[in-house]
């Protein structure tokens, strides 16, 4: 460690980073927001599982964000999280990541940080290779880590793998003003396992690239078994013909079944939408659109340089690092330097294509990305390193030592047009004494690397929440001036909502009791209820009706089996609470946000179901409305 590293991560209280660090949560299915160079944490943003901390997937308005085709599935795993892009820049305006255990893809909204958009991928396993985005942001991609027979026609034999099992390339259409999602086509691919992917940009823009492990399509023992083979293959797709392809009508809808989940400004309420049919082109098809070129040993990480003219793949196995030339690509295509067909699909001469290997790396290439500099760099998760190397001269100019077992690594825009030369991040799966001991589990860690002179140099360590996976960071201001403060309350088209204290009140239908309620420094309205019976489902509707930035309230009842609501400024949220026996119930608000926090709370007094109580609120002065016949 060099002497002025504090100096270069020490960002004085009250100043802001200079950049924005978005991290994947692996296991806890969220994303992790960080500033550097200060490692400090901003956010946790909930996504893929549910969050008790802001009442995300606890809500009523929440909920249907986790529907998926198997019903409401509150946990995911997530990986990857990709930036927008304009002209190959990141711009700013969404952050996809993928869900990998029940295939989705999500879209958060970089203006409020909050996930807006998830929709649910058919036919698909493991959705891994997943959300890289086009030059554009026209598609984000997916794609099978665990190849599966496709949906409805699944209840086969596992012996069946190389007859029944497929890949699905999936293409996302994200429409360019609202950022909304749809599944536009799948491409129909043998059955092997589609690890990483990236899109191609400047010459390569019209391609994406998916690299594939397990050719050997071996369904059990997959540690000896799929590691036969001394290549395995990177596909290259043509995302453009295929797209006209589709336009042309060359698609066959199949049936399928997936959810696709939206969340509303306006409404601050989630819906969800089942899909019932998919587009796909089978591979064996579509020959002219679709290649395979050989890569040693099992490739992981496929990443793509800033000006689109090399594919970086790596074989997690070998000791040397494959690049490959879009350019011999493009030669061997119209050539037709074929050494075979694997699955219908023409296999190019891995010499025709490839631009050369980089000798002397490490053990275990991951993942790579670029600075502004010509170089790359690679992870190399056995030998726990970052090697530094000439993307045109592929040679090894540099090497850092990382604490432990790297798995990607980032830098800003570093998978972009325009990488920053600034800082390198690594993402580590082993800490081990990088900290304090907290028994047996210690978080994931992250290491900063200042990389703008010749030699790497490491400046700090971080910990991390749940397990990054890749991670990407963007300047700042790129985000800065978009970030919203509140909701405007005249804007709030939520069905429950109301916009002024005089409006509270308490409605019974039924068994269904519905509190219209208002938070606002430092009081609930109403504060007390009664009349509310054993069998009633009650639902809180909690308006903020602040127009202040940073004033969130929170909303907690006794004994509830649910979470919290945060309910920011401006915005509604309903929390459902089906009481579990009579009695007294204080209410409150869980969120410090006054001088006279503690006393904004309430009672709700629940009666037997043959009371006579009536239904009350306020100071219990005011009558609630009459029952609904
Ligand atoms: Cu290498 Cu899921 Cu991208 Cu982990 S993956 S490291
Ligand atoms: Cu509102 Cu504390």
């Amino acid at each position: 460690m060099a002497g002025d590293a504090a100096s270069k991560v020490y960002v004085a209280p009250g100043k802001y980073d200079e950049f924005y660090l978005f991290t994947s949560g692996g296991f806890s299915g969220q994303m992790g927001v960080y500033g550097l160079p200060s490692g400090r944490l901003l956010r946790n943003i909930p996504i893929f599982s549910q969050d008790p901390q802001s009442g995300w997937g606890y809500s009523e308005e929440s909920k249907p964000m986790l529907n998926t085709s198997h019903g409401f599935v509150p946990w995911d795993d997530s990986h990857h999280p990709e930036l927008s892009k304009t002209n190959g820049e990141d711009d700013g305006r969404w952050i996809f990541i993928n869900g990998n255990n029940t295939p989705r893809i999500a879209r958060i909204d970089l203006t409020t940080f909050k996930t807006v958009d998830i929709i649910e991928i058919p036919n698909a396993g493991g959705n891994h290779a997943s959300p890289f985005c086009t030059e554009n942001t026209e598609y984000v991609v997916g794609n099978s880590r665990f190849s599966v027979p496709l949906d409805g026609k699944d209840d086969v034999p596992i012996s069946t793998f190389k007859e029944n099992f497929k890949g699905a390339a999936t293409f996302i259409k994200v429409d360019p003003q609202s950022g909304n999602m749809s599944v536009s086509f799948q491409i129909v691919v043998p059955g092997f396992n589609y690890d990483l992917a990236h899109a191609g940009k400047g010459v390569s823009k019209d391609w994406v690239f998916f690299t594939s492990y397990n050719s050997e399509q071996a369904h059990n023992l997959l540690e000896v078994n799929a590691s036969q083979n001394d290549k395995d293959f990177v596909m290259a797709i043509n995302w453009k013909k295929a797209e006209a392809l589709v336009a042309q009508g060359k698609g066959k809808k199949i049936p399928a079944k997936y959810m696709h989940n939206t969340y509303s400004d306006k409404t601050h309420s989630a819906t969800s939408t089942e899909e019932k049919e998919v587009t796909v082109l089978f591979a064996e098809e579509v020959p002219e659109i679709i290649y395979y070129i050989p890569c040693p040993k099992s490739p992981h990480g496929c990443d793509v340089s800033p000006d689109g003219k090399y594919i970086v793949a790596s074989g997690k196995l070998a000791a040397t690092i494959p690049v490959f030339s879009f350019e011999k690509l493009q030669k061997a295509i119209e050539s037709k330097a074929f050494e075979g067909k694997v699955g219908g699909i023409n296999v190019l001469k891995y010499d025709a294509v490839l631009a050369g290997e980089v000798p002397g790396t490490g053990l275990g290439p991951l993942h790579t990305e670029f600075d502004d500099k010509g170089f790359a760099y690679t992870s190399f998760f056995v030998s726990s390193e970052i090697v530094k190397w000439d993307v045109e001269k592929r040679t090894v100019v540099d090497r850092a030592p990382t604490y432990y077992s790297i798995g990607h690594l980032c830098i800003p825009g570093g998978d972009s047009k325009k990488p920053s030369g600034k800082y390198v991040v690594a993402l580590n799966k082993i800490t081990k004494d990088r900290y304090l001991p907290t028994g047996p589990e210690l978080n994931q860690s992250a290491q900063l690397f200042d990389i703008s002179g010749e030699k790497m140099q490491l400046l700090l360590d971080f910990p991390t929440i749940g397990e990054p996976h890749y991670a990407q960071a963007i300047p700042a201001d790129k985000i800065v001036k978009n970030s919203k403060k509140f909701f405007k309350i005249e804007d709030n088209g939520n069905p429950f909502v109301i916009k002024s204290e005089a409006e509270a009140k308490v409605v019974r239908t039924g068994k269904k009791v519905d509190v219209y309620m208002t938070a606002i420094r430092s009081h609930l309205n109403p504060d007390n209820i009664e009349g509310i019976k054993m069998g009633d489902e009650v639902y809180f509707h909690v308006t903020n009706l602040e127009q202040d930035w940073d004033v969130p309230h929170g909303f907690a009842v006794k004994g509830n089996n649910n979470a919290e609501l945060l309910i920011m400024p401006g915005e509604t949220q309903t929390l459902k609470w089906v009481p579990d026996r009579a009695g007294m119930f204080p209410f409150y608000c869980t969120d410090f946000c006054s001088a006279l926090h503690q006393e904004m709370q309430g009672y709700a007094r629940v009666s037997p179901a043959s009371a006579n109580v009536p239904l009350t609120f306020s100071g219990g002065a005011t009558a609630a409305e009459e029952p609904k016949k």
